[in-house]
């Protein structure tokens, strides 16, 4: 019996900071559970982090705990393709012709583009402006099938299509069309201080949202200061954007479906069920955290799983962008 060939997946994370829950839920949980079905590529977006600017000793510990992060959500370094994007030179590469292929209208739709030249107005680079050319040769490189990303970067994959169309149209058909995958609970995790705000890393808050790395004291306060409503009666609701954004996380956690949770919680306050919720945010977090710091104690096989990390997406990625080249017409010479 021929072997069925996997699908590919691939997606990124910048080191900005440690991820938040949100982060976890909408993306990171759902990299490992389809680490199993697909031939996964996994990158920390370090070469994305730029776009806004960076204290080089941060953006080095940064990245690196990101990457032990990758691992200890389960990620295995012989299975799946882990890496830092900065460690395979096709991305810049392929990003360079890639932005010869995209119009400088569609770029200027990007809403994280409008959003994000208003909170960093005195640092407005090209590269933040381009940040999608990056992304889209990041999935094309690999001839990814799926990308498990949250609902704010839907706009980006539809770009990553049209740029991928676009080039497929004049030369062949050089890349894999991508889809979105976007999980069904949490792929908008929101603040917990302003649950009309998707929760965000770089949130000058911190009680606004929990880190992966957070204590279980640290979690218990931050969900015991969520915002809610004065109602006092846990259901999900159209004007109860505090309570739909804890019920989502506590099923996200423990699987339980919107009605179990009502009817468990029915005649309870929110007291209780912020405690509930607390309780199975540090269990679910507890055994990344045991590896997070296991990890760190160890330089040299973090070290050691970079380069075979690294090693593994040049093998792939360099193949598309020799073929993009060749497309183009680059005089290509060889070794
Ligand atoms: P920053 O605040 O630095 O812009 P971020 O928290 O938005 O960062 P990213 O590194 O941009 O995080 O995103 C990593 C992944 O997490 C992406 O797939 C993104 O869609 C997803 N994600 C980000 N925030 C949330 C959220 N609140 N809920 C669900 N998924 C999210
Ligand atoms: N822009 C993404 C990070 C990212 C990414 C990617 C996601 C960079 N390259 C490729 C999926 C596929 C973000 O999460 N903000």
């Amino acid at each position: 019996m021929e072997l069925q060939k996997k699908q590919r997946v691939l997606s990124a994370i910048q080191p900005t900071s440690i991820p938040t829950l949100g982060n976890y839920i909408g993306a990171l949980r759902n990299w490992k559970n389809m680490s199993a079905n697909y031939d996964c590529a996994y990158a920390v977006a370090d070469l994305h982090a730029i776009t806004v600017r960076q204290d080089p000793k941060a953006l080095k510990q940064q990245t690196m705990q990101m990457f032990a992060i990758l691992l200890a959500i389960g990620l295995d370094p012989e299975q799946s393709a882990v890496f830092v994007q900065s460690h395979v030179d096709t991305h810049a590469q392929l990003a360079w012709l890639l932005n010869c292929y995209t119009q400088f209208g569609e770029a200027s739709r990007m809403t994280q583009f409008k959003e994000k030249s208003q909170k960093h107005a005195d640092n407005i680079n090209v590269g933040l402006f381009t940040y999608p050319v990056l992304m889209a040769a990041d999935i094309l490189l690999y001839q990814a099938h799926y990308v498990p990303i949250g609902a704010d970067q839907k706009q980006h994959l539809e770009i990553a299509r049209d740029i991928a169309e676009r080039f497929n149209g004049l030369y062949g058909s050089v890349f894999t069309l991508p889809e979105p995958f976007i999980g069904t609970v949490g792929a908008r995790v929101m603040s917990l201080q302003d649950p009309e705000k998707k929760m965000s890393k770089s949130d000058v808050n911190p009680k606004a949202s929990i880190s992966i790395l957070d204590s279980p004291d640290a979690i218990v306060k931050k969900f015991k200061s969520a915002v809610t409503d004065s109602e006092a009666w846990v259901r999900y609701a159209e004007d109860k954007a505090g309570i739909n954004n804890l019920m989502t996380i506590f099923s996200a956690c423990t699987g339980w479906s919107y009605e179990q949770i009502e009817s468990d919680f029915a005649g309870k306050g929110y007291g209780d069920f912020k405690l509930a919720v607390a309780d199975a945010v540090i269990e679910e977090l507890r055994p990344l955290q045991f590896r997070f710091d296991r990890l760190m104690k160890d330089p040299a096989y973090l070290k050691q799983c970079a380069h075979l990390g690294a090693e593994k997406a040049k093998r792939i990625s360099q193949r598309t962008l020799d073929k993009c080249m060749k497309k183009i017409g680059f005089w290509i010479i060889g070794n």
